[in-house]
């Protein structure tokens, strides 16, 4: 067992979060995290307010443990989707993609904790002072969005930074990951990719097999020229996108070219003309594993690296 601030405040075994990743964080997938001992987020990102509202009511009668939203503030539908996280008193939400500071307080009267990625330390100390419950340090290592600082920098200047729990993500996808995230000051982690590659995520088999696949240097950012970098596989769409942005292309004409590739890529399984968020920890993962397998596989591998680090200095 490790038990963490996070593992307290959120009421779950594992200090393991899923990510909130957009068409992919469905209730199904939530539900399994959470079953297992983690925290499962939906993601919310692409989703209509009604669409969202079934989803968190599909998750409550799939589990009765605790379960998060990811709100992602470049949403078309964000106005809609705060009033549903309110209305339905989410026990968490992860934001993503900008600042929750002008929503804290409506969270705080609807009992909802919030927990903000973030990518600075300029923005976790911002937080911390409006009253969040926790941060997620999130490294360029990470799919989809991405700041500019790697995992291993980001999480230990964030903790020495604030006095709130930390949760570390970007690259991590083992019990490796998750003992050196504790390593480096953090409470948790915060899984997206690997999570993607379970049995329970409803995205594309072959979205999945593709990150499978996957080697150490299978991920490039594009998309920095937006002001939106997003890491992803490298494709035939990731190559066009690359190409435009190197000839000086618009962001209009860039982000017309990136619209609906996400949706292709996840429910679609179009390989080429999709766009395949993912982190770097793809090299990592090999197998697609059920929810439960991958968490206590994580646990496992994390508890021995712990007891078994003494013995490695000699
Ligand atoms: O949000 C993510 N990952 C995402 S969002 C997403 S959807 C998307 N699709 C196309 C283009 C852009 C987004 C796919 N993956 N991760 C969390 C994250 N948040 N990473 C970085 C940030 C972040 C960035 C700026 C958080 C706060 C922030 O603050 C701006 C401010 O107001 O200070």
């Amino acid at each position: 067992m490790i038990e963490t601030r996070i593992t307290r405040a959120l009421g779950i075994r594992h200090p393991i979060l899923q990510g909130g990743m957009a068409w992919a964080g469905t209730a199904r997938l939530a539900a399994a995290v959470s079953e297992a001992g983690g925290l499962g987020i939906i993601g919310a990102a692409a989703m209509p307010p009604d669409i969202l509202r079934a989803e968190i009511q599909k998750v409550r009668s799939l589990t009765s443990k605790p379960f998060g939203v990811n709100l992602m503030y470049l949403s078309p539908f964000f106005a809609g989707v705060l009033e549903v996280l309110l209305e339905e008193r989410v026990p968490m939400v992860t934001t993503g993609a900008g600042n929750p500071g002008k929503e804290i307080e409506r969270f705080k009267k609807a009992g909802t904790k919030v927990f903000p990625v973030v990518s600075s330390v300029a923005l976790a100390k911002r937080l911390e002072r409006i009253g969040v419950d926790g941060l997620i340090a999130e490294g360029m290592e990470s799919g989809g969005h991405v700041g500019e600082i790697g995992t291993i920098a980001l999480v230990p200047e964030v903790v020495e930074a604030v006095s709130l729990p930390v949760l570390a993500a970007g690259g991590l996808a083992d019990g490796r990951g998750l003992a050196a995230a504790l390593a480096l000051g953090a409470e948790g982690v915060q899984l997206g990719t690997r999570f993607l590659c379970s049995r329970e995520c409803e995205a594309h088999e072959k979205y999945k097999e593709a990150v499978l696949k996957a080697r150490d240097r299978s991920t490039v950012v594009t998309g920095a020229s937006t002001g939106h970098p997003v890491r992803v596989l490298e494709n035939r769409l990731a190559k066009t996108f690359m190409e435009r942005e190197r000839a000086g292309a618009s962001k209009e004409e860039l982000e017309k070219l990136g619209e609906g590739s996400l949706r292709k890529a996840v429910c679609d399984g179009d390989l080429e003309g999709g766009s395949l968020m993912a982190g770097q920890s793809s090299g990592l993962i090999r197998e697609i594993k059920s929810c439960q397998e991958i968490i206590d596989s994580i646990m496992a591998e994390a508890e021995n690296i712990l007891r078994k680090l003494p013995e490695k200095i000699v």
